[in-house]
């Protein structure tokens, strides 16, 4: 490729103009253009995509790599005719690994520290000191030990946390009680007080925490959902909040976003909702992954996480 490489911009829902003048830093050499204002679509070499229109890829025959602006793919995966020899690339960004370690120890210590009862005694003028439990003794499990997960997990053994964890192989974590498999997972569940999900969504992970899973978690547990909307089984968490299996729940993707104004889970007492912004992907950090991965591409050596089409993580 002897003339300027091009990528194309398809993301919606972000900070076009931040992007813009990011990539711009990153490479200046790189020229960018935004979709619909493709060109010649052959004359694309990359394509950077989040909740891009289906069919968009269509025609972009000198297409080489596709990249996700956000660490989970399925959104991208959506479009059925997204090519499925051009590899792709999801974000991996020790900034983004950052933002949602402080996203989960945040809400993790929330619940430890009793805060929602504290609130509650506070409406009531009530001043009552509740019982404080050590760290160690508050059981804490994470549903996926990848980037987010196995970070957080180092987070929360860093705060003396009995940490658990689930992934889809074995895995060994210093401080981390590892679980893997169906079995693994109904043994991590009957141990955890605080549900934490950083899963991918994938046709194995959609709808895993339903009535049946979280049914096995001890009465009056708290589930934090950070990964995907598709995650939960929406129409099963009331009822588990209602009969007290469930004492709480922080949930920061929905099956439908933004959430709808008249979804019953706005308004819920033990329900805190965030508009999926536990970890941003933010252009600054970011931009420079992409164009240095995109180096390395054309300097003929391999991209770095290439998304396993088969897994879909
Ligand atoms: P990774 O691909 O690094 O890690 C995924 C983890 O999930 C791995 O440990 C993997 O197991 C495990 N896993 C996958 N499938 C299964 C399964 N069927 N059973 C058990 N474990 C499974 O992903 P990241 O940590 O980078 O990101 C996780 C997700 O977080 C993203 O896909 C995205 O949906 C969400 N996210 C949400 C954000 C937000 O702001 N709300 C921001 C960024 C990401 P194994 O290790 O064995 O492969
Ligand atoms: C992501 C996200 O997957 O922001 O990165 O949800």
């Amino acid at each position: 490729m002897s003339r300027a490489p091009v990528l194309l911009f398809a993301c919606q829902g972000v900070d076009q103009a931040a992007w813009l003048a990011a990539l711009r830093r990153a490479d200046p050499g790189l020229e960018v253009r935004v979709w619909p204002a493709v060109g010649d679509p052959a004359e694309i070499d990359y394509a950077l995509l989040w909740k891009q229109p289906p069919g968009l890829l269509d025609g972009m025959s000198g297409l080489k790599a596709i990249f996700s602006m956000g660490a989970g793919v399925d959104n991208v995966l959506l479009d059925a005719s997204l090519p499925a020899h051009i590899p792709l690339v999801r974000m991996v960004d020790p900034s983004l690994v950052a933002g949602m370690v402080e996203f989960v120890v945040m809400q993790v210590l929330h619940y430890h520290r009793s805060m929602p009862a504290y609130r509650q005694q506070q409406e009531v003028l009530h001043w009552q000191p509740l019982p404080q439990r050590l760290a160690s003794e508050r059981r804490v499990g994470l549903l996926g030990l990848g980037e987010l997960g196995a970070a957080s997990a180092r987070a929360l053994t860093g705060f003396g946390f009995d940490v658990l964890g689930w992934s889809r192989g074995p895995k060994a974590l210093p401080g981390v009680r590892c679980f893997h498999g169906a079995d693994g997972l109904r043994a991590l569940l009957a141990q955890t007080e605080i549900l934490v999900c950083l899963l991918p969504l994938t046709p194995d992970t959609s709808g895993i925490l339903n009535r049946k899973t979280l049914s096995h978690l001890p009465h009056g547990a708290y589930l934090i959902n950070a990964a995907r909307g598709a995650h939960l089984v929406e129409a099963d968490l009331l009822p588990l909040l209602e009969e007290g299996r469930l004492a709480a729940a922080t949930l920061d993707v929905f099956a439908v976003e933004p959430l709808p104004a008249d979804h019953p889970f706005w308004t819920h007492p033990a329900i805190t909702i965030l508009p999926h912004a536990a970890a941003q992907t933010l252009p600054q950090t970011a931009a420079p992954i992409i164009t240095a991965n995109i180096a390395r591409h054309r300097q003929g050596q391999g991209l770095s996480h290439v998304v396993d089409r088969g897994r879909g993580y």
